[in-house]
């Protein structure tokens, strides 16, 4: 995931920008880095504007003709996989003006999208030169063209449906963040939303757009809300069919965050690793997601399934020269299958580690039975697998 914040400040206001810049790199981690064999190529344009001599130049005797505004420019904007641009000023509708309160004609819009501008952001100390209306009608007309936008918004709602701008291009993730210092003292009629420099509130921003990572999702948001469906089922409020019903949904939510979920792409010839979940017990969610995680980092996993019997996976673990076997085991009455393949290892010379986990496990449990190493989720569990593997 990379992010990307536009600021519009004036020249005036430079040591300011790079104060908030200061502040704000605090709360971005330097893991946020990219391969350096990916390449995204991305345009950033300040300042699409219109003054009165441009509005003139383009009239026309039937509206306004801006087909060659761009013409010496369109070839190096569609190099871009992302050409971004500042559009500084709004689409209010007539009487079209330039300075100071911008008004341009919708056709200008037209233009900037076929000159292959893809992304757009809107917060700018002219984003209010026609209030309300003008805002409303901008994002409008924006929006008939399906081109992306940040910075401006009709009112929270819609900034909490579309704000960080998430883009996606050549397998990168970018979140856009756009804010401006101010609106020429124009405030800004409420519902509507401008997206005004407050670090704050920017903080709270880049936090979003981390967590808007896949695997962030399926850790703080899904797993979450799976095990509190455990705790309503503990309390007799929720009853099976809930329990199965969010489980559907649960895979339904992985299986589609999957293709996102980053890979590890130079592995090489890695260990093989035998996965299941033992005799008895059909709960699948973590280790789907254990299988999940190994895979993306170039283990060759083999998936046993669930409700697998010991003898089976002994014996692929011995026929695949596994180096490591884990086992899943969710409830107190399966648990003690672990035991048995512990046990099966040791009596048919099987020479893979055994490592546990689930929701009723503990490092006790796994010290207890004898098992090579546990782990309390998928992530850890990738850490304990390299760690084995080193010894
Ligand atoms: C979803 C769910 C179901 C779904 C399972 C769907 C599926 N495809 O998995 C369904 C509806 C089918 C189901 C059925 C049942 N369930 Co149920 N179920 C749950 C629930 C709510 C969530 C489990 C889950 O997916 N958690 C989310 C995942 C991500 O967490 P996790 O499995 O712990 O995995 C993480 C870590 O533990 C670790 N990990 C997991 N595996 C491994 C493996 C290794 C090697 C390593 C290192 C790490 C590791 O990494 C994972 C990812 O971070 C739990 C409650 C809970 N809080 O656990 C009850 C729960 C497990 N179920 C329970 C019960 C009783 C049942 C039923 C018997 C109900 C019934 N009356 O029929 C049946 C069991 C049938 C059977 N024979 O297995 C009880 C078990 C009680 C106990 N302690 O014995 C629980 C605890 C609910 C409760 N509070 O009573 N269940």
């Amino acid at each position: 995931m990379i992010l990307l914040l536009s600021l519009s400040c004036t020249s005036r206001s430079q040591a300011k920008r790079d104060s908030i810049i200061d502040t704000l790199s605090d709360s971005l981690s330097a893991t946020d880095s990219i391969s350096p064999t990916d390449t995204l190529r991305l345009l950033f344009v300040g300042d699409l504007m219109q003054h009165q001599g441009q509005i003139n130049a383009a009239r026309t005797s039937t509206g306004y003709d801006y087909s060659t505004c761009f013409t010496y420019v369109k070839e190096e904007i569609g190099r871009a996989d992302l050409a971004i641009a500042n559009l500084e000023v709004t689409l209010g509708g007539k009487p079209y003006k330039g300075y100071p309160a911008f008004s341009a004609p919708d056709e200008f819009l037209t233009a900037i999208h076929d000159a292959g501008f893809n992304v757009l952001v809107t917060a700018n100390n002219h984003s209010l030169d026609r209030g309300k209306s003008g805002l409303e009608r901008t994002i409008q007309l924006i929006d008939s063209l399906k081109i992306p936008h940040a910075g401006t918004y009709i009112n929270t709602e819609e900034r909490d449906k579309k704000y960080p701008l998430l883009l996606e291009k050549n397998g990168f993730r970018i979140a856009l963040l756009n804010y401006t210092y101010g609106t020429n003292g124009i405030p800004v009629t409420p519902p509507n939303i401008v997206n005004y420099i407050d670090t704050a509130i920017i903080v709270k921003d880049i936090e979003e757009s981390k967590a808007m990572k896949p695997d962030a999702i399926i850790n703080d948001y899904l797993i979450a809300a799976i095990n509190e469906v455990g705790v309503l089922f503990d309390q007799k409020k929720y009853f099976l069919p809930q329990l199965i019903g969010s489980a559907n949904t649960m895979k339904k939510a992985i299986d589609y965050l999957e293709p996102m979920l980053e890979r590890r792409e130079d592995a090489g010839q890695m260990p093989t690793l035998v996965i299941a979940t033992v005799e008895g017990d059909i709960h699948d969610i973590g280790k789907n997601l254990v299988v999940l995680m190994l895979k993306n980092y170039g283990y060759n996993v083999i998936d046993m399934g669930k409700d697998v019997p010991c003898e089976d996976i002994v014996g692929t673990a011995i026929r695949e020269d596994a180096a490591i076997i884990g086992l899943s085991a969710l409830m107190t009455t399966t648990m003690m299958r672990m035991q048995d393949v512990v046990q099966l290892c040791k009596e048919k010379g099987c020479k893979s580690k055994v490592i546990i986990g689930g929701a009723c496990i503990t490092q006790s449990f796994a010290d207890e039975i004898g098992a090579d190493g546990y782990s309390k989720d998928a992530a850890e569990c990738v850490k304990l697998v390299e760690r084995l593997l080193a010894n």
